[in-house]
């Protein structure tokens, strides 16, 4: 490899974990210490195909549910070449949702096998790491009301977690799991050592596929 490769960094964990206060502030601390970092979220509510999802989230329109998690993973493959040469240049991602939360949202769904919603994601770029900021549901409820997007209800989350437990069994895939529980600060330091740790491993390896 002729320049060393961006680690591929993933945060996950139900809705109000703080996942997105802790990729911006992650991205902020590397870019200080020098080390070119970018944040990206998923859903990219911002092409064609996020649109759709956009409209489908905000309840203005509804899809077939196995229509909208190809939609989902069609939107992460959308990415995959702008993903791949940010690496190549050394850029570290630093994602905020990834393929688990595809699969974690739509295995919810009744009728649905963690084992089919996995296959179209099978070969995404493979994050280095996965952080899971963990929250009982309880401390969830305590950081306020729900929003009024589809998905954003008690019953719903709890399913979720679950289905989060049993991607987490995999151990192909680095996951680290983080009590949310306590402060921004205290968080952001756990986040930081480790992601610092994979940035030195990962430049050495090419990135894997997800699943594969
Ligand atoms: P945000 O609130 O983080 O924008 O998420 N979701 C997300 C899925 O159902 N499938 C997916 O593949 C992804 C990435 C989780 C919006 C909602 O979309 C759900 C919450």
């Amino acid at each position: 490899m002729s320049c060393r490769r961006g680690a591929l960094i993933v945060l996950e964990g139900v809705d109000r974990a703080g996942k997105t206060t802790q990729c911006q502030t992650l991205v902020q601390a590397l870019q200080q210490s020098g080390r070119p970092a970018e944040i990206m979220r998923f859903p990219d509510r911002t092409t064609k195909i996020g649109q759709l999802i956009n409209s489908y989230l905000e309840k203005k329109s509804n899809l077939e549910d196995h229509t909208v998690h190809l939609l989902f993973s069609a939107n992460r493959w959308e990415m995959v070449p702008l993903m791949k040469q940010k690496l190549e240049q050394g850029i570290t991602l630093v994602v905020d949702r990834y393929a688990f939360s595809g699969v974690a949202f739509t295995s919810a769904k009744p009728g649905f096998s963690l084992e089919w919603c996995m296959k179209p994601d099978v070969g995404l770029p493979k994050p280095d790491l996965v952080m899971f900021l963990q929250l009982n549901p309880s401390m969830a409820a305590n950081r306020g009301e729900f929003g009024i997007e589809r998905y954003e209800t008690s019953d719903f989350q709890r399913t979720v977690s679950q289905r989060f437990e049993e991607l987490m069994q995999d151990s192909s895939i680095n996951w680290k799991v983080i009590d949310a529980a306590r402060t921004i600060e205290e968080v952001h330091k756990d986040i930081k050592l480790l992601s610092e740790d994979i940035l030195s491993l990962a430049e050495n390896q090419p990135v894997g596929e997800l699943w594969k």
